[in-house]
């Protein structure tokens, strides 16, 4: 699914006509497309839906005919939409709103309220457009900025098929994507997160991303992977590439030749500098012409032996800002020309057109340079395609560091496209570069783009696309289904003497920001009691907290309470005891350290127990807190490493404790006596993991949130806890 379809359809006097659409999207996804058709291992059907480039806006007759020439010529589902959407969504929240501000143009950016509607309205069309030919089975992927609410919407209407996301241009920083209105980029984050991948093209878009959302909604990700409520995301980085054959063969094709060899008669003896770009202004238009005017400027003896070919692409055609650059170039052209031209030469050759596809390669081909110097791209593939039709392997690449592409293509001369100075150098130094240098560059360049073409760039992407759904398989049948809740409450009603371990923060309460206030609610106390009512039943209240706030809470209960995490124990009807002798003296010799990190991290403070001493972060910075606990972790694990005491990390808390007890040994003070028949388990915490681990193959261990664990189940949050404690009470005809 993309914006535009990989047809174009126009209206001729009432007769439609259909032809190819250009674009790197567009080529790179349909070369994917003719590998799988005809790939013998794959029988797959594809239909690419997206906006067949025309508005057709009261004529059903011709949006029927369109839809089924489309279909079956071109497997093509076109998505209509009127003059109005058009202009509010495309022209308005894409091209005015995200393209600037993604671009880093933020002066650019608008942002109006009615072009956010259009978009939002836009994507659901798109959706309605997929669910009407969406089957099971079927996988979707959606590209681009235009559709970043579609895979949130999808997956609302269509869970269980697979949807990918891939973004062309670059995911800014967070410094500029907080720009955008706070619902917005909520609005925008959420949707990309319904897909089960979402890719970039680079490294660090992908990290920009990932720190949005944590900043902005809080998730945090494990090497790319974030755990929504029902689903993992993955979030990876592909360098979307080029089709390096077709390139590489249609520069030896017989027509390219005849046209080179014309092309090099008219430029005879001049060296060729090529600059060949859609007309937008985050390519580096106007800073690539006075680069090359200070060229000229400094290096008289260039004069009259190099031209610079022009080849600017009409795109957007209409725009303001697009026309008034446009203007810009035309200008600035004149004046190179008229600055060092003469009769005989002229600096700039200009062209303002669309090339046919041969003359492109031609280009390529016959070109000594290409110079390529985009503000802010996020690959650019004619920088690729230029040395995939260097076919004698000569020719120097200059390359804007602010593109994608540099990452991959190292060994052109990388530059900063502000810098004019340095762009001029660069120009020099690539007239300079002897041949077997350019050779020598441009082979290991070649290789990496041979092996790595754009076939399987998107066969990458699928292929991990269903990995990640076959990970998330693997966690939905950890997922305490109400089958198996079935089974755990016919089991309770069979047992005889049963055992329930219930850890309490973030398990029986959600986590409040300062542990004082995660006071149990009456419905927490109502049903403990009940519960405990039952003389079958053993509740053991597990906790990390202090025996003193455990105590005011509970003590009235008639259950038994471990804190600590199991240094102290209080069976019922009995008094506090420690699980064996330990020593505390160590505390004195750790504040110091957690004082520090308490000053150097707003909101972050100290919990002192008997035994342990926490470092809670839970207030403080998304980002900061957990960079700084993991230094934290990193100081405390060398500096304890003589003393017996356990450094761990809990859920955004370092907590320091006596060694050699934990909520596992706590526990087996109940689970050696082997008295029971039944036993449950319920915790969130890592700490709950020491007592999971301990437990007899045929207990019921369930863990809270949907993460890797020893528990044998997983439940999303508290509130379904709450839900299953509630069954347990009514079951056995227990409700008193
Ligand atoms: C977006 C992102 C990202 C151009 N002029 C002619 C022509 N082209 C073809 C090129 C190339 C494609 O169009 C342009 O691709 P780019 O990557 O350079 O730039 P965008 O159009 O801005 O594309 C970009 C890309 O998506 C892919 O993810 O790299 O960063 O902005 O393939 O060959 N083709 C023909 N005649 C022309 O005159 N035949």
């Amino acid at each position: 699914m993309s914006n535009r379809l990989p047809i174009t359809v126009v209206e001729k006097e009432g007769i439609l006509k259909f032809k190819e659409s250009v674009g790197g999207l567009v080529s790179g996804l349909s070369a994917y497309l003719d590998s799988l058709k005809s790939s013998s291992f794959t029988k797959s059907e594809c239909i690419w839906v997206g906006w067949p480039g025309i508005t057709i806006d009261d004529n059903d007759a011709f949006k029927e005919e369109l839809k089924s020439r489309a279909l079956s010529k071109h497997h093509a589902y076109p998505v209509f939409l009127s003059k109005k959407s058009m202009e509010k969504f495309y022209h308005g929240f894409c091209n005015k709103t995200i393209w600037p501000l993604f671009h880093y143009f933020p002066t650019y950016a608008s942002y109006d309220e009615e072009y956010w509607d259009y978009y939002k309205h836009v994507n659901e069309s798109f959706c309605d457009a997929v669910m009407e030919i969406i089957r099971p089975g079927d996988l979707v992927w959606v590209h681009d900025y235009h559709l970043m609410l579609l895979p949130g919407l999808i997956r609302k209407r269509a869970p269980d098929n697979p949807v990918g996301f891939f973004l062309h241009i670059p995911f800014p920083s967070f410094e500029i994507f907080r720009l955008l209105p706070k619902k917005w980029r909520t609005e925008i984050l959420e949707g990309i997160l319904g897909a089960d991948l979402v890719g970039f093209h680079t490294h660090e878009y992908t990290q920009y991303f990932l720190r949005c959302v944590l900043r902005i909604l809080g998730y945090e990700h494990n090497m790319g992977s974030i755990i929504m409520k029902n689903h993992v995301v993955k979030v990876d980085t592909f360098p979307m590439s080029i089709q390096f054959n077709k390139f590489n063969t249609t520069a030896n094709s017989p027509e390219v030749q005849k046209k080179k060899d014309k092309l090099r008669k008219t430029l005879d003896g001049y060296k060729v500098i090529l600059s060949i770009d859609r007309l937008d202004y985050t390519k580096g238009l106007i800073n690539r012409l006075q680069s090359y005017e200070l060229f000229l400027e400094k290096n008289e003896k260039w004069q009259r032996k190099v031209i610079l070919l022009l080849i600017v692409v009409p795109s957007r055609v209409g725009v303001e800002h697009y026309q008034q650059m446009k203007r810009e170039i035309d200008e600035l052209v004149g004046r190179i020309n008229g600055r060092f031209g003469g009769i005989d030469w002229a600096p700039i050759s200009y062209q303002y057109r669309y090339l046919p596809f041969s003359s492109l390669v031609t280009l390529y081909s016959v070109s000594d340079i290409a110079l390529i110097t985009p503000l802010r791209d996020g690959m650019n593939l004619v920088a690729k395609e230029y040395i995939a039709c260097r076919t004698d392997k000569t020719g120097v690449l200059i390359l804007s560091e602010m593109a994608g592409a540099s990452k991959e293509l190292g060994e052109s001369i990388l530059i900063n496209p502000n810098n004019k100075e340095e762009v001029a150098d660069a120009l020099v130094a690539a007239l300079e570069m002897p041949d077997e240098e350019q050779v020598r560059r441009n082979e290991v360049m070649q290789d990496r783009l041979g092996r790595y073409d754009v076939v399987r760039w998107a066969d990458d992407f699928v292929q991990e696309m269903l990995t990640v759904r076959e990970e998330k398989k693997k966690l939905d049948t950890k997922v305490l289904s109400s089958h198996m809740k079935e089974h755990l409450l016919s089991d309770l009603n069979k047992a005889r003497r049963r055992l329930v371990f219930l850890d309490y923060d973030g398990t029986l309460v959600p986590f409040a920001s300062s542990p004082q206030i995660a006071k149990p609610y009456e419905d927490v106390l109502r049903i403990l009691k009940r519960l405990s009512a039952d003389p079958k039943n053993e509740i053991i209240l597990i906790s990390g907290r202090d025996k003193e706030t455990l105590q005011e809470w509970f003590g009235e209960l008639n259950i038994n309470l471990v804190a600590e995490h199991g240094i102290w124990i209080k069976e019922k009807n009995r008094d506090w005891k420690m699980i064996k002798p330990l020593v505390n003296g160590w505390k004195t010799g750790i504040f110091p350290i957690l004082k520090t990190y308490v000053d150097r991290v707003p909101g972050a403070f100290t919990e002192e127990k008997d035994f342990s001493i926490a470092w809670h972060y839970r207030k403080a910075d998304p980002e900061q807190g957990p960079l700084q606990a993991k230094e934290l972790m990193d100081a405390l694990v060398n500096f304890t490493a003589n003393i017996d005491v356990q450094v761990l990390q809990g859920s955004k808390v370092v907590e320091i404790r006596t060694a050699g007890v934990n909520k596992g040994t706590a526990g087996l003070h109940w689970l050696s006596r082997n008295e029971h028949d039944f036993i449950l388990v319920i915790g969130d915490d890592r700490t709950d993991e020491d007592l999971f681990r301990v437990l007899p193959e045929t207990a019921y261990s369930i863990k809270v949130g949907m993460k890797q664990s020893y528990a044998r189940f997983n439940v999303q949050s508290h509130i379904e806890v709450m839900e299953l404690l509630e069954q347990l009470t009514k079951s056995n005809g227990n409700i008193r």
